[in-house]
């Protein structure tokens, strides 16, 4: 399991720049530095001194660090050779360290090399990722505290916790004649309600983490003319789509990308929903419907002259039950009514208009809320799907735990269910994660990385 070659990239992004820098990671780390600059540097000390390549010519000129193992960003001797930032000068440096018995890294061979060798969890290498990849300050800050290791001490908190109880349960089966009495424990119910509700707690953190890593999928959908385009326009900041006040204006899907207090958003508009006049239309329709499946929050745009009518309640009544939605009543300049959000027909109303702007802060508070996100949620961490997945197999288990115990008082099959449980929040910190999933997570990393 445990890599024995030495792997060596171009760390820095490709182009140029000031400093470019190729790392080494590996047991030749030392013999390449010995034959690169002429000497190992001191540990962690910066040396500065020349690159010469195999014919001894110099490639360049700049500062060597040399970090011994086991303390480095891998676990293994690691070399770092910081030169100027052009992609020739970066070329001929790593082919020099090639020439010396390292071969080119995969991508994201260092972060698998720092997780194999317990640096970090495996949470935590992926956390290195989402903060080079977040698009917003509150994503990078999420990222950061998910690498600090926030996100991986409540998983391992939550992982004890059912170590525990699956320990007491086991101990109950130890002496069958007083078992009963042991599994009706009121202390273990309550510890098993515990534990589901820090499930739920660290789920919900969780699910926050993955919006701010992928955004928020909101599709603005609704009958023709109704001003789906024009919204779309005003949440971009920009004439983005075509609006005019003929009905079929929009007939293709347009996104943008937008923030919302450091929420990234996916908007996209969609061609107004009828029976189509043309061919075109007709895919344009399609396309809305596909889109509208796949939504996180569904916009449904009305005219609030007319409010909702049957063609919208169909289209509501379409849009699969997991995805968010708020019916956004437009053109409020025209029916006279007062901006502001309400709770009508068991539906989130928004009243706005898309011409004039007012309402529109009443909009982006009911998307914040409809997705489940807090502003400046000082204790978010970033997390993947991946995890949000584990997380919800591991609460499946631990109610089909809670449930076997209560009404059959079957310890064995509890105990099982806790230990499936565990095995869920183990896939999170990469303690028993398969070779192909690690392969996979790790080959989405950049080079370097
Ligand atoms: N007065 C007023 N007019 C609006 C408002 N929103 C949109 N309109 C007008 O309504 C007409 C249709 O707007 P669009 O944004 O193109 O509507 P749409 O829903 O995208 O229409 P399709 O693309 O045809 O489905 C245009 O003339 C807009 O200027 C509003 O809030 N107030
Ligand atoms: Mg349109």
């Amino acid at each position: 399991m445990q890599p024995t070659d030495t792997i060596a990239a171009v760390s820095t992004p490709p182009g140029r720049g000031g400093i470019g820098i190729v790392r080494v990671s590996g047991p030749a780390a030392a013999a390449i530095a010995q034959a690169l600059t002429g000497r190992l540097p001191p540990p962690r000390c910066v040396h500065y001194c020349s690159f010469r390549d195999g014919a001894n010519s110099v490639i360049d000129r700049g500062v060597a660090l040399y970090f011994p193992a086991p303390a480095s960003f891998t676990g293994e001797d690691v070399l770092e050779l910081q030169g100027h930032g052009g992609p020739v000068v970066m070329d001929m440096l790593l082919a020099a360290v090639l020439e010396h018995g390292a071969r080119a890294a995969q991508p994201g061979e260092f972060s698998q090399r720092a997780f194999l060798n317990g640096r970090m969890d495996l949470s935590q290498a992926e956390a290195v990722a989402d903060l080079i990849d977040s698009g917003s300050r509150a994503a990078a800050r999420s990222a950061m505290r998910s690498l600090d290791g926030a996100f991986s001490e409540q998983v391992r908190a939550l992982a004890g916790a059912l170590t525990d109880v699956r320990a007491h349960i086991e101990a109950c089966m130890d002496f069958p004649e007083e078992e009963i009495d042991f599994l009706s424990d009121p202390q273990l119910a309550q510890r098993l309600q515990t534990l589901r509700r820090q499930l739920a707690a660290t789920r919900a953190s969780a699910g926050r983490g993955v919006l701010l890593n992928e955004g928020v999928r909101v599709v603005l959908a609704g009958q023709p003319n109704v001003g789906k385009s024009s919204l779309m326009n005003l949440l971009a900041g920009r004439d983005s789509a075509i609006v005019t006040d003929i009905p079929g204006t929009t007939r293709d899907i347009i996104r943008e990308h937008i923030q919302l207090d450091g929420l990234p958003l996916h908007v996209i508009d969609t061609a107004g929903i009828r029976v189509p006049g043309d061919v075109v239309e007709k895919h344009g329709v399609e396309r809305a419907w596909s889109e509208i499946e796949t939504a996180d929050a569904l916009l449904l745009v009305v005219d609030d002259r007319t409010g909702v009518d049957d063609a919208d309640r169909d289209i509501l009544a379409r849009t699969p039950a997991g995805v968010a939605r708020i019916v956004v009543n437009n053109k409020i300049d025209l029916s006279g009514a007062m901006p502001g959000a309400e709770r009508m027909d068991d539906e989130e109303h928004v009243r706005l208009s898309a011409t004039t702007g007012a309402g529109i802060g009443a909009l982006e508070c009911a998307l914040k809320a409809c997705v489940g996100y807090e502003i400046g949620d000082q204790g978010s961490f970033m997390a993947r799907r991946r995890h949000l997945d584990a997380l919800a197999r591991a609460a499946t288990a631990v109610d089909a735990a809670d449930q076997v115990l209560r009404e059959r008082g079957a310890g064995e099959l509890a105990a099982e269910e806790l230990r499936l449980a565990q095995q869920s929040l183990g896939e999170i910190t990469g303690e028993v994660t398969s070779d192909d999933i690690l392969g996979e997570i790790f080959s989405r990393f950049c080079i370097g990385k």
